[in-house]
């Protein structure tokens, strides 16, 4: 085997919710492709983000926080994490190296062992841990568990460790063409990307209230003939009182929303857009088959 070889294959990113795995999908490809926030259950469906190296290519598959299911929605967000561990080459088994064992770690680690693939111990945010010795009865309880194929430390907040890990996961691909063009970063359609980065910033804007109940979806690009794009989105929620939290006093809320998503979409798109944002209410949306397909929470 000549040390020229290409290399390429899918990478799973599976771990608990808020472990950090949107993060580091975000800062590997370089562009916000999924939203982020510190209220669990952020990400609702695999996001793909291409890392083309000079010897190889990783295409990670970004997935929901492993969690009880309880509506239809959560159980079709659980699919999708079983479907990525089934289909990729390797799973990275995201951690969350500040907090400790508990039984959600337990169980996200038996998915890991079931499935008896190749897999890498990532262990984020030790921008947060000091001392970095405590790591080392984290790496012993997980040693013991599973074969893991390197234990890798790091910050996918602050970008630490990063070309370490992406150099460790390469190795462990198969040989292989690329399966995208290098210029490619994510296999998500625009308006998927426009629609996540809307539920960012009311992940972002508000309590706890809501981040289980709102969804977003683009439904509608018009490009006029002065070269701007106007773009509709429909926020979904389940009752008018959480419809009054998301339009705030005078409208106030939905609008510093707006504002923040159109800054990030500008930045997307790399160019000026008018973004026009609506909501709707929609009772039990999270157990309704036809209403999670629109929003591409896929079975
Ligand atoms: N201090 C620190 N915070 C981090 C790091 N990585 C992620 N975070 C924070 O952790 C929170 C959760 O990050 P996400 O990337 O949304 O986590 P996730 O694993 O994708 O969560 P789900 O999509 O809900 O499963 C956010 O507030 C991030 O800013 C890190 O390396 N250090
Ligand atoms: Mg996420």
């Amino acid at each position: 085997m000549s040390s020229k070889s290409f290399r390429s294959g899918f990478v799973g990113l599976i771990g608990r919710p808020n472990a950090g795995k949107s993060t580091l999908l975000n800062h590997l490809v370089g562009e916000k492709i999924a939203a982020v926030s510190n209220k669990p259950q952020t990400t609702r469906h695999k996001i793909r983000g291409i890392v083309t190296l000079e010897n190889g290519q990783i295409v990670f598959v970004d997935t929901p926080g492993v969690h009880k299911p309880g509506y239809l929605l959560n159980r079709r967000m659980m699919a999708a994490v079983h479907d990525a561990i089934l289909s990729v080459d390797l799973v990275v088994l995201m951690r969350d190296a500040s907090v400790s064992t508990g039984n959600g770690d337990r169980f996200v680690l038996d998915l890991i062992k079931n499935a008896e693939k190749p897999a890498v111990l990532v262990l984020n945010k030790i921008d947060k841990i000091n001392d970095k010795k405590q790591l080392l009865p984290l790496i012993d309880f997980y040693s013991k568990e599973y074969d893991f194929a390197e234990i890798i430390p790091v910050s996918a907040l602050k970008g630490d460790a990063i070309d370490i890990l992406l150099k460790q996961i390469a190795k462990h691909l198969p040989e292989n063409e690329p399966l995208f063009d290098e210029d490619e970063m994510t296999d998500q359609p625009l308006r998927v990307l426009v629609a996540e980065v809307v539920r960012e910033k009311i992940l972002q804007t508000t309590g706890d209230e809501l981040p289980y109940v709102t969804a977003v979806v683009t439904e509608k690009f018009d490009e006029s003939e002065t070269g701007g794009t106007k773009i509709y989105c429909a926020i979904y929620v389940e009752r008018p009182s959480q419809k009054g939290i998301i339009i705030g006093k005078g409208g106030a809320k939905l609008k510093s929303i707006g504002e923040a998503a159109r800054r990030d979409i500008e930045k997307l798109m790399g160019k000026k857009v008018h973004l026009q944002l609506f909501v709707k209410v929609v009772k039990d949306w999270r157990n309704q088959e036809r209403d999670l397909d629109e929003m591409g929470i896929e079975e």
